[in-house]
């Protein structure tokens, strides 16, 4: 019998930009070449893009002109994809041009993030409790407390017993997660969000209900205008790129997620588990990193009674170094978030 012989995975432009912001990042490449080779590259080629990547000089920054994520990555298969559909190249040609002007609306309206955020008014934003906090019996420490943008971390809410059964029960169900292609507005695989994940609907079972009412306690917003609690595992080198939670206006894809609850108006991150090295929650124009430890929940608020957005709100999440990250993820919306819609 003659053996099939596996053909080595190309690294494309998205990996290898991917491999350039692990480096700059300083993620060790030992870390790197782990993550890869899961994903069956070959070892020895990963090696060599890295040791390409180091032997370059830095990219001017009037070279650089990314385009948007699903043009970048596997643009051809949309093309194909849409044609074999029987679309018209101009409706193609016309599409991703609208879909380059968002995206660089979208990056230079986030750049301006000063004068954007002088509209937003932190009088009417959501405000999570603060003080003295005991919640059944538990005391809450408050260990951050910024008032623009509204940032709050929380220690102590979830138990380690708590942390350890929400693990248990998304373990079998993880899959690699998704975001929405603007292109399509259908959710996709994107590189810019290397983790795996899940989802529990909201009251899913006792355990999420009791969570979701303690979670509703601390930010002062009802349980019915919660979103399902969304679990995220990050392997070593796993990453969330900046982004905003909420639904971007300037996007062709906000408008159908609004439809139901209106917009996003505030984040919840529980730490599940402790990550001892990197896995950071970080806020780039603030220059805040918040460290992952089991039980404590992050909360930050951006969007005011107005609907202004507070775009310092811009966040990631950090590759662990060492070890897994896990977190779940709540998020508030304006007004009742309905489930079972016909
Ligand atoms: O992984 C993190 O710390 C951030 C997660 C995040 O940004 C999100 O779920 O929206």
């Amino acid at each position: 019998m003659v053996s099939a012989t596996k053909t080595p995975k190309v690294i494309n432009e998205n990996w290898r930009r991917w491999l350039r912001d692990n480096l700059a990042r300083n993620v060790p490449s030992s870390t790197l070449i782990g993550v890869m080779v899961e994903r069956e590259f070959d070892a020895d080629a990963v090696n060599a893009c890295i040791e390409d990547i180091r032997s370059r000089p830095p990219e001017p920054s009037n070279a650089i002109f990314p385009e948007p994520d699903h043009l970048a990555g596997d643009w051809q298969a949309w093309v194909v994809r849409n044609i074999q559909k029987g679309v018209l190249e101009q409706t193609l040609i016309d599409a991703a041009s609208r879909e380059i002007k968002a995206a660089w609306a979208q990056r230079i309206k986030g750049l301006h993030l000063k004068s954007e955020s002088q509209g937003y008014n932190y009088a009417t934003a959501p405000t999570p409790r603060t003080g003295t906090i005991s919640l059944e019996g538990r005391s809450i420490p408050i260990l951050l407390e910024m008032a623009e943008p509204r940032i709050t971390v929380y220690g102590n809410v979830l138990t380690k017993e708590e942390c350890e059964s929400l693990i248990a029960l998304s373990q079998p169900k993880m899959l690699p997660s998704q975001t929405h292609d603007p292109a399509t507005a259908k959710l996709v695989v994107k590189d810019f969000r290397s983790s795996q994940g899940t989802y529990f609907d909201r009251g899913d079972n006792d355990l999420i209900k009791h969570i979701e009412r303690r979670l509703a306690d601390l930010a002062q917003w009802p349980v019915e205008n919660g979103e399902g609690m969304q679990v995220l595992q990050y392997r070593q080198g796993g990453e969330y790129r900046p982004h905003f939670d909420f639904f971007p206006p300037e996007s062709p894809t906000s408008r159908l997620p609004m439809k139901n609850g209106g917009q996003r108006v505030a984040t919840l991150i529980v730490y599940l588990n402790t990550v001892e090295d990197g896995g950071e929650t970080y806020f780039p124009q603030l220059k805040l990193k918040i460290k992952p430890i089991q039980g404590n929940v992050l909360y930050f608020s951006y969007t005011d009674a107005e609907s202004g957005l507070d775009r310092q709100t811009l966040h990631g999440g950090a590759p662990p170094v060492n070890g897994e990250k896990w977190i779940m993820t709540k998020w508030l919306r304006q007004k009742e978030f309905k489930y079972n819609l016909a």
